[in-house]
C-alpha cells in the first residue's frame, strides 16, 4: 500500500505575516522578538526573514546578537493574534485537503492523502495547488515536503524552504538522507550529536548501513526509532487531532485526605514519572510547571514556574514541584488532591503553545 504523508510548515511564520501586512519591508531584513534596545535588550529573537537569515540571525539567540550582527535590520514585537488568526486559516485550508489532518505547532501540520493520490504526479499537483490556495488566502508561503513517512515527510518539508516542494520516494530516501547531519533526524538534538560524533557518526549516510541489531546495541530504545527513520521505515499514522495541545496534566485525588509528607510526596513522583514518559514518548519540551493543591473543602490553589529553556528534566521537574510544595508543607489542612501540569510546550526547541510571550521576554 502506497503512503503519501504531507509534512507542510510555513516559511519564516511570524516575519511572513508581518511583510505581508507592511510590502515594504519586503527586501529588508526584518526580526521578531524581544527589544533590542540599541544592542542592550534582553531576551531572544522569535523568529526572522531570510534577508535577515543572511546574516546569520537564527530563532533562540539573544537579541543582542542579532542587533550587533544586523543594527539597520527592522525589529518588530511580535503580535500573537495576527499570528495565531493566519494560523486558524492556514490550518482550515491545509485541513480541507484531507480529513487525516494533525496540527504539531502553530505553523506546521501533517496531512495523510494516500487516499486521494494515486500518483507522485497527483501528489505534485495537489501539493501546488495547497501552496497556491495558501499564498492567495492568507498571504503567506509554506514549505510541503511528501514521503511514506511522517518523519521523512518533516525532513524534506525543510529542504527547499521557502516557498519548497519536495517528494522523497521511497527508493530515493537513502540517497536524499545520507549528506544530511544527523541532527536533521527528529529526535536528534544538540546534546545526543556530540555522543553520536564521538562515535564517528557525523551524517545520516553514518548511520544508514548500521544494522537493527547493532543500532539497537548502540544506542538502545532510540537506536531502533532511529533505524526505522533512517531506513523509511517509521509506520507512525498522522493522529486526527482536533487541536494540537497546549498542556498536559495529572491529578490523583487521595483516597483519604492526608497532610502525611511521605505520601503526599510520593504521588509527585508517581505524576512525574508518568508526565516524563508522555514527554519522552512524544518528544515534547516544556518550560512551565504547575503545581496545584486542593485541601479539604475543595480549596485550591495552584503555583507556577517557568524555566529560562524548554526541558525535558524529570529531576528538574521534581525539584520544581518541591520548591512550589514548600509554601504548603506547614499547612495544617489535609490535601484533598495534587496535580502538575506542564505547559510552554515545544517539540524539539520549537514553540507549539499559543501563548509565546514567555519566548520573547526572556
Ligand atoms: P519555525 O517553523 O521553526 O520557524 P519559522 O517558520 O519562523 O521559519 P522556517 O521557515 O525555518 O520554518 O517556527 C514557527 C514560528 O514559531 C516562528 O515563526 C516563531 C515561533 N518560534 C519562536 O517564537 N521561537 C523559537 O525558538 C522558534 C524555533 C519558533
Ligand atoms: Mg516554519
Amino acid at each position: 500500500m502506497k503512503r503519501f504523508i504531507l509534512h507542510c510548515d510555513l516559511d519564516a511564520f511570524f516575519a511572513s505575516v508581518e511583510v505581508r501586512d507592511n510590502p515594504n519591508y519586503q527586501n529588508s531584513p526584518v526580526i521578531i522578538g524581544a527589544d533590542p534596545k540599541d544592542g542592550k535588550g534582553r531576551g531572544v529573537v522569535s523568529t526572522c526573514n531570510y534577508e535577515a537569515r543572511k546574516f546569520g540571525i537564527r530563532s533562540a539567540m539573544p537579541i543582542s546578537i542579532a542587533y550587533q550582527r544586523c543594527p539597520q535590520g527592522i525589529y518588530l514585537r511580535p503580535n500573537f493574534n495576527k499570528y495565531n488568526q493566519a494560523s486558524n486559516e492556514v490550518m482550515k485550508i491545509i485541513k480541507s485537503f484531507s480529513s487525516k489532518f494533525q496540527q504539531v505547532s502553530i505553523d506546521e501540520a501533517y496531512i495523510d492523502i494516500s487516499e486521494s493520490c494515486d500518483t507522485f504526479d497527483e501528489v505534485q499537483e495537489l501539493m501546488l495547488n495547497l501552496q497556491q490556495k495558501i499564498h492567495d488566502s492568507v498571504g503567506i508561503t509554506i514549505s510541503i515536503g511528501c514521503a511514506s513517512s511522517k518523519s521523512i515527510a518533516k525532513i524534506a518539508s525543510d529542504f527547499k524552504k521557502p516557498n519548497g516542494i519536495t517528494i522523497v520516494r521511497s527508493e530515493e530516501i537513502k540517497e536524499f538522507l545520507s549528506p544530511m547531519d544527523i541532527t536533521r533526524i527528529p529526535g536528534i538534538g544538540k546534546k545526543s550529536k556530540k555522543y553520536y560524533n564521538n562515535q564517528g557518526i557525523r551524517v545520516i549516510g553514518d548511520l544508514i548501513n548500521i544494522p537493527l541489531h547493532k543500532m539497537v546495541q548502540k544506542f538502545g530504545k532510540s537506536g531502533n526509532l532511529i533505524w526505522e527513520i533512517v531506513n523509511g521505515l517509521d509506520k507512525r499514522e498522522v493522529k486526527n487531532s482536533k487541536e494540537y495541545r497546549k498542556s498536559i496534566s495529572k491529578e490523583r485525588t487521595f483516597y483519604k485526605d492526608t497532610n502525611d509528607f511521605q505520601e503526599i510526596i510520593s504521588k509527585f513522583d508517581e505524576i512525574i514519572e508518568k508526565l516524563h514518559n508522555k514527554v519522552k514518548q512524544d518528544n515534547i519540551y516544556f518550560k512551565t510547571i504547575t503545581l496545584k493543591i486542593r485541601f479539604e473543602g475543595f480549596i485550591t490553589y495552584t503555583r507556577s514556574k517557568t524555566l529560562p529553556y524548554p526541558t525535558q528534566d524529570k529531576e528538574k521537574a521534581i525539584n520544581i514541584i518541591l520548591e512550589l510544595y514548600q509554601e504548603f508543607s506547614k499547612d495544617k489542612r489535609k490535601i484533598r488532591l495534587v496535580g502538575i501540569k506542564i505547559s510552554n510546550l515545544s517539540s524539539r526547541s520549537k514553540v507549539i503553545q499559543k501563548d509565546l510571550l514567555s519566548y520573547v521576554n526572556d
